[in-house]
């Protein structure tokens, strides 16, 4: 049975753009959890690491590859998400990792127009069977550096990823320039608890925040059970994934990791092939 929360009309949406926004994913009370976790779980704030745009700005970021039963593991494994990534990709779906990416006031980092699976395809993940729910933490804007994508650019197929220009990883240049002229460019505006659903072959990108407003987010990534990667690396192969119902956020309340819970890493690595330079 299709359990997803998706219309008929915002999974068309989906299948042709690549990306779907729902208004209130979670609600302001949920929301307002998911953002005081973050700001005060001592988990979150043991792993936080930084990742440097071309300019040297950071996105601040903290990595969890299994959800426990922290406030932010329930939403990842809650009905509404999971059956909507069920229903999305075909299947039975287990939970890849999560991660906050947040971009302080004046100093939060770009990023480069990139595909997910340009990066999940060199972790031995055979198809794009992969996709994303992006929630929003704070108020998310073109001044603050909301997210970009690039409308129907899943249709596109995968792109080659490596090092663009001495700084982060990002899909080939030439490739990107050209999808610029043909598709159209969408800035993904958010209110906190707002979710965008997104393919893994979506290009994205976004701006530095120069702004005096925090953007802070929080991303959820699934995998088909059915495309456990063939190379063991820094995210999980298929474990199951125990849903909760969607009431567990609030009942769960403000309630941080636990030790056997949601697993963070110290930092993040790319493989070999995404270090080698794309000559401009
Ligand atoms: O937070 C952002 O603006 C972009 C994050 C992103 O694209 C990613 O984590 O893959």
């Amino acid at each position: 049975m299709n359990r997803s929360i998706l219309t008929p009309e915002q999974r068309a949406a989906y299948d042709r753009d690549g990306y779907v926004m729902v208004r209130g994913l979670f609600d302001p009370e949920e929301a307002k959890l998911l953002q005081q976790a973050m700001e005060t779980d001592p988990q979150v704030r043991e792993h936080f690491y930084n990742r440097k745009d071309a300019q040297g700005l950071a996105t601040r970021m903290a990595l969890w590859n299994h959800p426990g039963d922290s406030v932010y593991g329930l939403a990842a494994r809650s009905h509404r998400i999971v059956d909507t990534m069920e229903s999305l990709l075909g299947g039975e779906v287990y939970h890849y990792h999560s991660k906050l990416t947040a971009k302080e006031p004046f100093e939060g980092g770009a990023w480069e127009w990139h595909q997910d699976y340009g990066y999940w395809y060199n972790n031995g993940c055979l198809f794009p069977l992969m996709a994303s729910v992006m929630v929003a933490l704070d108020k998310c804007t073109k001044e603050n550096g909301c997210l970009q994508v690039l409308r129907a650019s899943h249709l596109m197929g995968r792109i080659d990823h490596g090092v663009i220009q001495g700084s982060q990883v990002g899909a080939e240049p030439t490739r990107v320039e050209q999808a610029l002229k043909h598709l159209e460019t969408v800035y993904a505006e958010m209110e906190p608890g707002d979710g965008l659903f997104f393919h893994c072959n979506t290009l994205h990108r976004s701006d530095q925040n120069r702004s005096p407003n925090r953007r802070w987010k929080v991303l959820f990534c699934y995998n088909a059970a059915r495309n456990s990667p063939y190379i063991e690396h820094h995210h999980p192969f298929y474990t199951p994934l125990e849903k909760v119902s969607d009431a567990a956020i609030k009942e769960a309340g403000l309630k941080f990791a636990s030790g056997s819970g949601d697993t963070f890493l110290k930092t993040f690595v790319n493989p070999p092939e995404l270090k080698k330079t794309i000559e401009l």
